[in-house]
């Protein structure tokens, strides 16, 4: 069995039994049993039944949200949020299935058309940190391309994924269309990499795994979709509204307890407003409510695990120059308290890693030119704001970031209608809106003689 535990106090909430290597088998034989009838169900139907599946979550939003909270140390009105666009993306890709539109293409001798067509049986892999929404990003467009789905949550947060389960064979979902397999990623994961019946994996996860995957994956050809760490940068310069920069960038490397791959971890302030900068960030930071996750007040819960504590922790190793600290409980549980790092510099190891907690790291620049080299000079390129009052210069840097996601004057990066994902090793495709229906069909073309025999 695997124990799930509760981060905010470490004791366990649930126990669920665990996948093998068998189970994955299993689940993947069904999976292939079911992709022909899924494939063929018309479109209109399978539009009705995830339109059914998305109003199943949204019956039991608050069960849910629940849930994502105890497990995962969110905040209840995050989770309440993540909750809702979970039920937006079922109901944005249930409009899919009719608009999968191919191509007539001009040719000599006869007619050229093109079809998107499902890949078979896709093998889903999904972090910890945002449970349920990341397993919605891939299994609602998965399921309208007409793929059937073999889904491996996170062995420390099973619970909403197997909900899921339920709410869509509730739903109408045939027997073998979406399967859950809870299991170490070592091993479930693994076989789903390496397994001959998988047309694609996608998943979210850490870097070092993500190569693992690319590797395995390669073996069979697997189409691979990866959504990858980041380091990102909120570029902050002296002409932008500076107070409304300061009192959002804590939420955007603090949010989640920084467990985010888009953490805007690195915040550039040019030197000018670099005084008027720190002094809004120091009163939001202390301000930050940290503590219990099912407390509507609560901005910001407990770390993952016992061992990502100590992850996190490790950053302090080496004396960083730490400006200021919010606050946290002591414990029972995996408390770290928001820690603002400045001045640091781009080559500080807190600077350069990904730490996936509640740490951020201020570097000074001077200049548009430096804030743009400092920002690239990463391996990673996944999200990133500027702040400036200048239009056309916040325009021009978001254009110079290698990026896939950029906010100006805001730190928002996700909407289910927009493409989101990285360059760079942060990853390679892209999840929601249209593009991501392209990562989970095939481009078949058909040429259909006319000329007169
Ligand atoms: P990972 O180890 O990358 O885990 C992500 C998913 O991959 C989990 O479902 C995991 O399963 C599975 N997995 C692990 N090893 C696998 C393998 N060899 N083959 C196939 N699947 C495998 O991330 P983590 O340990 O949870 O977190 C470590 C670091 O990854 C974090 O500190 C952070 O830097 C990064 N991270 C990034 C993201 C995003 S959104 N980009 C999300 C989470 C973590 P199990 O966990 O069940 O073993």
């Amino acid at each position: 069995m695997i124990e799930v535990t509760e981060p905010a106090n470490a004791e366990v909430m649930a126990e669920v039994p665990r996948a093998g290597a068998e189970e994955v088998d299993e689940a993947v034989a069904r999976a292939k049993r079911a992709f022909p009838g899924w494939r063929d169900v018309a479109p209109a139907e399978r539009s009705a039944i995830l339109r059914t599946l998305a109003d199943g979550i949204e019956d039991q939003l608050e069960e849910l949200a629940v849930l994502e909270a105890r497990n995962a140390g969110k905040p209840i009105g995050d989770a309440r949020g993540e909750m809702a666009m979970v039920v937006e993306c079922f109901r944005y890709y249930a409009g899919a299935p009719e608009r999968l539109l191919g191509q007539t293409i001009p040719v000599a001798g006869g007619v050229d058309m093109t079809f998107r067509e499902p890949l078979g049986v896709v093998g889903l892999i999904v972090p910890w940190n945002f449970p349920l929404v990341i397993t919605s990003w891939k299994t609602a467009p998965a399921l309208a391309a007409g793929n059937t789905v073999v889904l491996k949550p996170a062995e420390l947060t099973p619970l909403t994924a197997l909900k899921l389960e339920r709410i869509g064979i509730e739903a109408g979902l045939p027997e073998g269309v979406l399967n859950v397999v809870a299991g170490p990623g070592s091993v479930c994961g693994q076989r789903l990499v390496e397994h001959p019946d998988v047309a694609k994996i996608a998943f979210t996860g850490s870097t070092e795994v993500g190569r693992g995957i690319a590797a395995g994956a390669a073996q069979t050809i697997k189409r691979v979709t990866l959504e990858l760490g980041g380091k990102s940068a909120n570029i902050v310069f002296a002409d932008a509204d500076i107070e409304a920069a300061a009192q959002s960038a804590p939420f955007a490397v603090f949010g989640n307890s920084g467990q985010d791959c888009c953490a805007r971890s690195r915040i550039l302030v040019e030197r000018a407003g670099m005084d008027e900068f720190m002094a809004a960030l120091e009163s939001t930071v202390k301000s930050m409510v940290v503590g219990d996750p099912l407390d509507e007040r609560t901005q910001m819960g407990p770390l993952i695990s016992a061992s990502h504590l100590e992850t996190v922790s490790s950053f302090l190793d080496d004396d960083p120059p730490v400006a200021f600290r919010g606050s946290a409980p002591d414990g029972p549980g995996y408390w770290f308290p928001p820690t603002i790092l400045a001045p640091m510099s781009n080559d500080d190891r807190a600077s350069r890693e990904e730490i996936f907690g509640p740490i951020a790291s201020v570097i000074p620049f001077d200049g548009e030119a430096e804030a743009v080299a400092i920002a690239n000079d990463t391996i990673y390129g996944l999200s990133g704001s500027v702040w400036s009052g200048d239009g056309g210069r916040a325009l021009r840097v978001a254009r110079a970031l290698e990026t896939g996601v950029i906010s100006i004057n805001s730190n928002s990066s996700v909407r289910v209608s927009t493409p989101f994902g990285g360059f760079k090793q942060s990853g390679v495709g892209r999840e929601l809106g249209p593009d991501a229906l392209e990562h989970y069909t095939d481009v078949k073309n058909v040429f259909y003689y006319t000329e007169e025999s």
